[in-house]
């Protein structure tokens, strides 16, 4: 009976270890990259706990990126988002972990530069809205279908990080 109760405790464990946690769906700007951010912007996603999941440079081209700002498609800055967008090759990233949309967001900073705290990477590294560097999911619900327009199948991959049990309870 005991042995019963250890075996079914630890695959219990096992089961919250290995089940999906949040992902969120990070993209460095075409600024970012040219301004050689890229690095310091994945260090500290990795510093505070989560886990990268998926990565590529790419420059997909205008239609991509206008249905990936489809909510945006009224505002006037619009077209100048898309050009922007499209200026340069961006880098994609799928990053995954317990509140990770929230917490993602947070690191970020605000929308507009002069909002962002300092130490925020908007708050550290811009002062145009219109060149803020970085790009993070708003809701679970757009993180889901940011990664379904980014990544195709198979390329968001699924492996237990070594340092989760230092990094969740
Ligand atoms: P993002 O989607 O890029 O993470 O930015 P966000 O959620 O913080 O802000 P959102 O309202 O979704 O705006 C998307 C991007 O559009 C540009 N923007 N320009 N000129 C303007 O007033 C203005 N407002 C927004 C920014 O690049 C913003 O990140
Ligand atoms: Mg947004």
């Amino acid at each position: 009976m005991k042995q019963m109760q250890i075996a079914r405790k630890a695959s219990f464990k096992w089961l919250v270890e290995n089940s999906k946690r949040e992902q969120t769906f990070i993209m460095i700007k075409p600024d970012g990259v040219q301004r050689g951010l890229i690095g310091k912007i994945i260090q500290r996603f990795e510093k505070r706990g989560f886990k990268l999941s998926a990565l590529k440079v790419c420059q997909p081209g205008k239609a991509h990126l206008e249905e990936h700002y489809a909510d945006l498609s009224k505002k006037g800055f619009f077209p100048g988002l898309i050009e922007y967008m499209n200026s340069g090759p961006v880098c994609a990233m799928v990053w995954s972990g317990d509140h990770s949309v929230t917490i993602g967001r947070k690191m970020l900073g605000a929308t507009k530069p002069e909002d962002s705290a300092p130490g925020t990477i908007r708050g550290d590294f811009c002062i145009d809205v219109g060149r803020n560097i970085c790009h993070g999911s708003d809701s679970v619900e757009s993180a889901q279908k940011e990664i379904k327009l980014w990544f195709k199948e198979g390329e968001v991959t699924s492996y237990k990080h070594h340092s989760q049990g230092w990094v969740y309870e």
